[in-house]
């Protein structure tokens, strides 16, 4: 488990991001032939982050299956002597292995979540070293997603269930960081309200607890202390709570951030020293209602994708930032991170922005019945011992563990959708989902937990939604379904949503969305014209402002993004309100209009989501 490296008083990082040397691997030698002992053999310049799939106009770059590496060289800063030194990645798709100089020093699975390894013995202040990570881009059905590698007569074919490209490489930023040797190792903050009154219980972990004491400083926007507290460490690490009067809630719209600075301390002496942003804010569902601070809240925005042109699943702060600017143009307040943990930044932007969060795993694709967004039969049944198994669910779950472990404390986070679309209407799925619904719970008590239900499992033969305590739909009619027909389309679709709703669990509809291309219009609307989208959504609407229990409507999806080649693909998938280059279509102008409305009449006195923010 990590925590995201900082600069504190104590501590100290180098980025490792830029040109990196890097090389496919695809007969799969590198290993046996210890690339990592020496320059990479045909070295070629790649950038981290990017995904490398779309650097080099070369068929057998994108399409590239099995491992990839990446080297560089690093000059570990000569103050950093007597310090821990660790290297951190923040992400290594889908799995990898690390070198520092000839030593192998960790190895990861699971393309998007942080690791890291203290690599002080092979490292000396002042020097330089070599460290190369082989990324894996497989899928199997030991993965998470899942997928299928053949070899044909052309060479190694990925198969998978999920609608978008395969990208891979060093998605995020790579850290070289010191910490102190006695360092703290995880803190949880969990913030409550009693009227105005907030407060923060606070645990805090430690390598060490010998003679140590934890002090806790928390410091509002302004940099004013607002509260203290401390604690001897003990073996299960120190904890206390905060109390805060007249506390300034995190709320949507309202992104109000505390700093927490935490600090391990020896008699007179700073160990270590962490900040951590705390917003404060409650979650509960109650009856059909999600709420926040107490309020029903309703979730008005889109699944996304971190994809961008050129540089595909990499993350920049330029593309976030623009990314955030126009979710607030539209007038959404939440978006779900589909499917995939996004990058940490896009999290703590988030949560500096009031933007609610759906934070999902990669459990993307668990379902034989469906491929690509194309419905058909894959030729394999999805649980079962040589498909996804118990041990797949063992990966599924650390998937979980991860996820929760590195977002826990984010007050934009309020929901865990612990998958998109599995199988679900089988014994096989209720026996797999059951235990990861509890494990999710017991790994957070204080956020509710759900799953994205499938068109293929309507109400009355869904198993798994018994577990979930918010119902998220993803339905596609007029689109997938009732075609080009919207009358007929809006009929099954109230019809289906009255039967969810007699559930009594709320229910946010996660995916409505209709493949449009950006330009083409048409007199009556037909189906991929910008005027069908229109008339699509306001289909949706009315259905969904039928319904009580709706508590949200996330627009699939915020951008037209990058899928595997497809007879329904047509450069890729097509259901974005803007364009891959973010554009908007006629259907951003007409939510613009729907949302900001909505978010008119709910505006609280002090919604700004530019305001309210901590200094840096
Ligand atoms: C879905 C999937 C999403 C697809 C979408 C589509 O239900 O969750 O990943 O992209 O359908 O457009 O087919």
């Amino acid at each position: 488990m990590t925590m995201r490296p900082q600069e504190t008083a104590t501590r100290d990082r180098r980025p490792l991001d830029g040109i990196w040397d890097f090389a496919l691997d695809p007969d799969g030698r590198g290993r046996t032939d210890r690339w990592f002992a020496g320059r990479l053999p045909g070295a070629r310049d790649m950038a981290v982050p990017a995904s490398y799939n779309d650097l080099v106009p070369d068929r057998a770059v994108r399409e590239h299956v099995g491992e990839a590496w990446y080297q560089r060289t690093v000059r570990v800063p000569r103050g950093w002597a007597g310090e821990r030194i660790v290297l951190h990645l923040e992400s290594a798709t889908h799995r990898a292995t690390v070198w520092v100089g000839e030593t192998e020093v960790v190895s990861h699975e699971g393309g998007y979540t942080p690791f890291e390894v203290d690599v002080t013995v092979h490292v000396r202040p002042g020097e330089t070293v070599r460290v190369t990570v082989v990324v894996d881009n497989t899928l199997t059905f030991r993965s998470i997603p899942p997928g299928v590698v053949e070899d044909t007569e052309d060479g190694r074919r990925q198969t998978y269930w999920h609608d978008f490209v395969n990208y891979a490489g060093l998605h995020r930023s790579v850290w070289l960081h010191s910490t102190p040797r006695d360092h703290l190792t995880d803190i949880t903050v969990v913030p409550g309200l009693d009227g105005t009154t907030g407060t923060i219980d606070w645990l805090v972990e430690a390598s060490s607890q010998a003679t140590e004491t934890v002090a806790v400083i928390l410091r509002d926007a302004d940099g004013r202390v607002v509260a203290e507290d401390d604690a001897e460490a003990g073996p299960g690490g120190a904890a206390g709570t905060l109390t805060v009067p007249d506390v300034h809630r995190w709320a949507p719209g309202n992104g109000y951030l505390y700093d927490l600075e935490v600090r391990l301390i020896d008699g007179e002496e700073v160990l270590d020293s962490y900040h951590q942003s705390v917003g404060v804010r409650t979650v509960e569902v109650r009856g059909t209602e999600l709420l926040i601070n107490g309020e029903p809240f309703y979730f008005r925005g889109f699944g996304m994708h971190e994809d961008h042109d050129v540089i595909g699943k990499g993350h920049s702060d330029a593309h976030l930032v623009h990314d955030t600017e126009l979710l607030h143009w539209i007038g959404a307040n939440s978006l779900r991170t589909s499917h995939y943990p996004y990058s940490q930044d896009v999290l703590e932007h988030a949560d500096r922005h009031g933007l609610v969060v759906i934070d999902e795993v990669a459990a993307v694709g668990q379902n034989m019945g469906l491929g690509g967004g194309i419905f058909g039969a894959q030729g394999y049944t999805t649980f079962s011992p040589e498909t996804i198994n118990d041990e797949s669910r063992e990966v599924h779950a650390r998937a979980i563990r991860e996820l929760v472990h590195r977002d826990k404390n984010h007050p934009s986070v309020v929901l865990w959708s612990i998958a998109n679309e599995p199988e679900s209407d089988t014994e096989a799925a209720e026996a797999y989902f059951r235990p990861l619904f509890a494990l999710t719970r017991e790994l957070d008590a204080t956020r509710p937990v759900g799953f994205v239900n499938v068109m293929l499992a309507p109400h009355g033969t869904c198993r798994v939604s018994q577990f979930a305590d918010v119902l998220m739909l993803n339905r596609h009619y007029g689109s997938y379904v009732h075609t080009g027909e919207l009358a007929a389309a809006e009929r099954a679709w109230t019809e289906e949503l009255q039967a969810w709703a007699t559930d009594r669990k709320p229910i946010i509809i996660t995916e409505y969305g209709a493949d449009t291309l950006a330009g083409l219009h048409s007199d009556p609307a037909e189906p991929w014209s910008e005027e069908y989208q229109v008339e699509y959504l306001e289909m949706n609407h009315r259905v969904l402002d039928s319904i009580d229990a709706v508590i949200g409507e996330h627009v699939w999806n915020f951008a037209d993004f990058a899928t595997k080649a497809g007879v329904m693909r047509v450069g890729g998938n097509k259901k974005g309100a803007f364009t891959r280059d973010r554009r908007p279509k006629a259907a951003a102008h007409a939510l613009r209009e729907r949302w900001r409305a909505a978010r008119d009449r709910d505006a609280g006195p002090d919604d700004d989501h530019r305001t309210d923010r901590p200094a840096r």
